[in-house]
């Protein structure tokens, strides 16, 4: 499709979703993709889920049943139905930049999970393609911006309560992740997280990256690297350390905490009871990232619904994401090389500024 006909799609598209509730479209239908599909049908308002697929045909076919939606029977069925305005990308990491290409050609809204793409070459196809459009019609996934415990950490730091941020200690434990058996990918899908929120918590790029390792548990195959310390640094010199275990066995956790120039801030793993019972006390620990950012998931896709009926993306952009790629890529660099490895992003595109 030329440019000026994809322009035409978006400006027909945004007449549209202003008018009615926005008819969304879901590509990937796994564990994250169908969240976000019953979040849309259920609990957000201003949307309905048109449509899903999935490569596994009965999956797609159960989630379309239990949603009351039809299953189409391709990705480029979804993304060119006339009948969709906007679509979730929740599909195997690999595809995202081609089907995020292949949106934003057709004119839709798009929320891609995390990340943009894998590698550099891929995300800067998706923001070039953007570019030329000359519209933000993709918003990414990294929903612990709309998790309350990050929102309260970045509203304390940016009160200057605490002074100025110094260290960042960061915790991510998935009990098991028998898919990432590959410490490249758990840079590229896992530790990208962090590497997005704490470029929004600080406000800043990051400097460089190096990884630590050693001895790794038993639950992984030879030559991973699991736990990891991946360590950052950033442009105005703050260090952040990030644990990453993938298969630490007793459940999901995810801590922050700043060390700070007059005093600390620090994010728990998001459970606010204390239980006391026959003679003990204790939190329960979540079993999986979809327990522990329930609420963000959902605070995520009203955000973006609301803006896209506004015709406007105001949440993690595309440039968001392209940083993150850049960042993950010099950490899998730095993987191999053992060196600590510069992170070098190009100047921002204005379409971001
Ligand atoms: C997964 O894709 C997520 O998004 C989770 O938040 C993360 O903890 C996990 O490691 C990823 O694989």
């Amino acid at each position: 499709m030329t440019l000026p006909a994809a322009q035409a799609l978006c400006a027909a598209a945004t007449d549209r979703v202003a008018a009615m509730s926005i008819r969304v479209g879901v590509i990937g239908t796994g564990n994250i993709g169908t969240t976000h599909a019953r979040n849309l049908q259920h609990f957000v308002s201003g949307a309905e889920v048109t449509a899903v697929y999935d490569s596994d045909t009965q999956r797609a076919l159960d989630v379309g049943a239990e949603l009351g939606c039809a299953a189409y029977p391709s990705f480029e069925a979804v993304i060119d139905s006339p009948e969709i305005d906007a679509i979730v990308i929740a599909s195997p990491d690999a595809l995202h930049a081609e089907q995020a290409i292949a949106a934003l050609h057709q004119g839709k809204w798009i929320l891609c999970e995390k990340p943009l793409a894998p590698t550099v070459d891929e995300a800067k196809a998706v923001m070039d393609a953007e570019v030329a459009l000359g519209h933000r019609r993709i918003q990414m996934g990294f929903m612990r911006r709309y998790d309350p415990g990050y929102e309260q950490l970045k509203a304390e730091l940016d009160s200057g309560a605490v002074g100025d941020a110094l260290l960042l200690h960061c915790v991510h434990r998935n009990p098991q992740a028998p898919y990432v058996q590959d410490s490249a990918v758990v840079l590229t899908n896992s530790v990208v997280h962090e590497i997005d929120i704490n470029r929004w918590l600080l406000g800043e790029e990051y400097a460089s990256v190096t990884i630590v390792a050693g001895r790794a548990t038993p639950h992984v195959g030879a030559g991973v690297l699991d736990p990891m310390l991946v360590l950052f640094t950033t442009e105005s010199g703050v260090v952040i350390e990030v644990e990453s275990f993938t298969n630490c066995q007793y459940g999901y956790e995810v801590r922050c905490e700043v060390v700070a120039s007059e005093g600390t801030l620090e994010m728990g793993n998001g459970s606010f009871i204390n239980t006391a019972r026959d003679g003990r006390r204790g939190t329960s620990i979540a079993g999986i990232w979809t327990d522990r950012f329930n609420d963000a998931y959902l605070r995520q896709m009203q955000a973006w619904v609301t803006d896209v009926t506004a015709g406007v993306v105001n949440g993690p952009n595309t440039w968001d994401g392209f940083a993150a790629a850049v960042t993950a890529e010099t950490a899998v660099r730095a993987l191999t090389s053992r060196m600590t490895e510069p992170v070098r992003l190009p100047a921002r595109p204005a379409l971001y500024g």
